[in-house]
This record gives structure tokens, sequence and C-alpha cells, in this order.
């Protein structure tokens, strides 16, 4: 039986954790996980620096001006203009669901309490567009160490804000099952390549990326990386999510990039960036194989 110290308002940081504190609670994270048995090996697996491939980033302003948010829009162009709208200071995040302790917690404390890092990710939306974003935040996987989902966890649900007098695509489509929500595996979610950005170019993100706090989960079809997010919640069983509602039907809970298996109405084989317009062959689990297929072995 594991005896945690009293918990402050948001819980026990790693700030003011004990080194003993903070091991158990990292035990107890990987047991949830069933990684428990990889012990000191993969803790330190997690510790390295990760050693991604140089890319060739996106033109910044191509990359805020070039987007899916259909919250407002089904016009790629025109969603940073209606974007601008929404309110995204002061802005909480509730976690909560199969958790040791649900909380309420300010995206700014999220950035403080993880730190930030940059992250230079492919992104490949399942309509065959590209970019290369650098991406700043943290890793997802040191806010499940922080939330402490219970054993019983299985996935991770995101929800994204609903306000249909802010954002017209709500208002418009009210056959859409808003909100917006994505979700992950555990195991996903606790991969090193799972990130929560709360900005890119070396500055906060651009409300029409997803600010102040947007899921990038880069192996993936652009469209599980869900931004805005207002709720991250632990559960049992599989959550929903926006595009596998019967409404839009075509796509997976898993939805790894697959050069190989075509869309119903275009093949997945090659993609276009949004700056340049060049051409280029896509790449199974968008070129992260290396970190991810392991995942999806046996
Ligand atoms: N809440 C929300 N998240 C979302 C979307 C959306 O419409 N709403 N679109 C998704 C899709 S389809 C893609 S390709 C990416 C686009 O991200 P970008 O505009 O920053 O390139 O965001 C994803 N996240
Ligand atoms: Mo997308």
């Amino acid at each position: 039986m594991i005896v945690l110290p009293p918990r402050s308002r948001f819980g026990l940081g790693e700030a003011e954790a004990t080194p003993e504190a903070r091991y158990l609670a990292r035990r107890q994270f990987l047991r949830a996980l069933g990684l428990a048995g990889l012990g000191a090996v993969g803790l330190a697996r997690a510790a390295r620096a990760i050693d991604l491939p140089a890319l060739a980033v996106t033109d910044e302003a191509a990359a805020a001006r070039f987007n899916n948010f259909y919250e407002f829009t089904a016009d790629k162009r025109e969603v940073w203009r209606l974007a601008e709208r929404l309110r995204t200071h002061p802005w909480t995040v509730e976690i909560g669901g199969l958790v040791a302790a649900p909380r309420r917690v300010d995206v700014a404390d999220l950035a403080r309490r993880f730190g930030r890092e940059e992250r230079i990710y492919r992104h490949r939306c399942v309509e065959g567009w590209s970019a290369v974003i650098p991406w700043r935040g943290f890793p997802l996987r040191r806010l499940l160490e922080w939330a402490r989902p219970l054993g019983s966890a299985r996935y991770v649900a995101f929800t994204t804000f609903l306000d249909p007098g802010v954002a017209p695509g709500q208002a418009r489509r009210p056959d859409w099952p808003w909100p917006y929500t994505e979700g992950l595996t555990m195991a996903e979610a606790a991969n090193e390549l799972a990130f929560l950005a709360t900005g890119c170019y070396g500055k906060p993100l651009p409300k029409s990326m997803g600010a102040p706090l947007r899921l990038v989960v880069s192996w993936k079809y652009g469209f599980k990386s869900i931004k805005n997010v207002v709720r991250i919640t632990f559960t049992r069983t599989r959550p929903s999510t926006f595009w596998t509602t019967p409404a839009h039907g075509q796509y997976g809970f898993t939805s790894d990039v697959s050069p190989g298996t075509p869309h119903a109405r275009w093949s997945q084989a090659t993609e276009w960036r949004i700056d340049t317009g060049e051409r280029a062959p896509t790449l199974p689990y968008n070129g992260y194989g290396a970190w991810v297929a392991g995942m999806y072995r046996g």
C-alpha cells in the first residue's frame, strides 16, 4: 500500500514532492500502464532526449492561415480571421475521470509545471496536405505522471470548447457531434512523441492553431491532434471521437498515417506542402515508425 503526502490545491506537484514520493508516484503510474516490469530501463529510455529528424519548417504565416478548425468554418483560409473572436485567457483545463484526484488547472500553471521544449514534427492531414511545425510545449506523458490515472484507466479522452455563440461552425452544423472530441489509448498517450503544445515558432499558439493548449500526435492523421483542449478525461472504455461518429463514419479510432490505405475517395500515397505546394510520398506512421510502430505489433 502506497501512502502519499497530503495534496495541495493542485495535488502533489513535482517541485514540492520528495524524491521518494515522486518515485512512488511514477511506479504507480507505470503499473497503471502495465509497464512496471520495465523498471529502470523504461525510465532511462523516457528520460533520454529524442533524436527527431531534421526537417524544413513550414513558413509561419502559411501555417497560421491555412487551418482545419471546423468550430469556426470549413474554409481553411478563413479560420484565422474567425478564430480571433475566441477568448483564450484565462483558460482552465479539467482533468478527471479515472484519476486519483480530479483537478481544474489553469493552462499557464501547466506550462510552468511541465516546462517547455521544442519539437519539430511533420503534420499530415487526412485530406492530403502536410506541414512541418516547430511546436513548443511538453510531453503528454508528464501530465499523465502528474494526474496519476488509476489502474482501471485504458484511454485518455480530450474535449474542445463548446460555444456556438462564438464559433459559427458549431451553430451552422447542429447535426455534428460538438464539442469536438478525440482520444488515445494509455500507451499512445504515454509514448514519448505525444505532445501538448502551448506554442509554436517560439511564441504562444495562434488561435487558428488551437490556443491555448493543443494535442500533437504526429504519427496520426491531423484530426487526432485536437485543438483548444478544455477537458482531459481518463476512461475505461474507448471514448467516442468527432470523426468516428455515425455522421462521419470513415475513419477509425487509431488513424495512424498509412500511405497504403486509401481513403474512400482519394489515395493517401502522397501529400502536398501548404507553403511550397511540393508533392512528396507519405510515410508510414508519418515517418515516426521507429518511435511508435512497436505499440501496434502483436
Ligand atoms: N477542435 C478541433 N481540433 C482540430 C480540428 C478541428 O476542426 N477542431 N481539425 C483537425 C484537423 S482535421 C487537422 S488537419 C488539424 C489542423 O491543424 P492546423 O490547422 O494547426 O494545421 O487540427 C485538428 N484539430
Ligand atoms: Mo485534417
